[in-house]
């Protein structure tokens, strides 16, 4: 099931709950919840719903940042960034996938426990304001050399780049604008289309 369409949400496009049964509906099956601008009640009550609605679907759930939300929802998954808790203690609270976010080789080393990886940005985007340095084509192919674990690219991927990212060999690409916005299902058939 690690394959394919990640959908991260981010409010800056909407509402969580319309943006995932927008992905839902068009058949990506992976689908993070990530924000960072609300308190925590609001945020377990978010994660909440979003379990309830991703329960009508056979697809993956996954929460950004917070193991405490993810095992209070009852989460397929925590994804980590390199600032949050150690895999390790994760591993001993949490049952579900644990995903890493990595950026170069050194940390593409030491994420070789987790279930996934998420490595990027490959190229700029806003989306994510501290998203900077992006390693482009030739970082991603350096870091894919040091895992066997799942690939998610991230950071900038959309309809005109996903192709020449999936040449990579990559198990999917993790994006929030490309199916939040416009585009959406030629992005998603275009993914579906190569990975088949
Ligand atoms: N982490 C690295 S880049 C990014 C995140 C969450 C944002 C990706 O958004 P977009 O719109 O697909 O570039
Ligand atoms: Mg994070």
């Amino acid at each position: 099931m690690l394959r394919g369409v990640y959908f991260i949400t981010d409010s800056k496009f909407g509402d969580h709950e319309e943006m995932v049964k927008k992905a839902l509906e068009l058949g990506i099956r992976i689908i993070q919840f990530r924000e960072k601008r609300i308190k925590d009640r609001e945020r377990y009550f978010i994660a909440k719903k979003l379990r309830e609605i991703i329960d009508c679907y056979d697809a993956l759930f996954i929460v950004n940042d917070r193991v405490d939300i993810a095992i209070a929802v009852d989460a397929d998954g925590v994804h980590l960034g390199q600032e949050d808790l150690p895999i390790e203690v994760v591993r001993e609270i949490f049952d579900g996938l644990i995903g890493i976010s990595v950026h170069n080789v050194e940390e593409a080393r030491k994420a070789k426990n987790a279930d996934y990886v998420g490595v990027g940005p490959i190229f700029r985007t806003t989306t994510k304001e501290d998203a900077r340095n992006e390693i482009g084509i030739p970082g991603l192919i350096e870091i894919m050399k040091e895992l066997t674990i799942p690939v998610f690219a991230i950071g900038g991927i959309n309809i005109k780049n996903v192709v020449e990212v999936l040449k990579c060999g990559v198990s999917g690409v993790a994006v929030v604008s490309a199916v939040a916005g416009d585009g959406a299902k030629d992005f998603v058939d275009t993914v579906k289309k190569y990975l088949k």
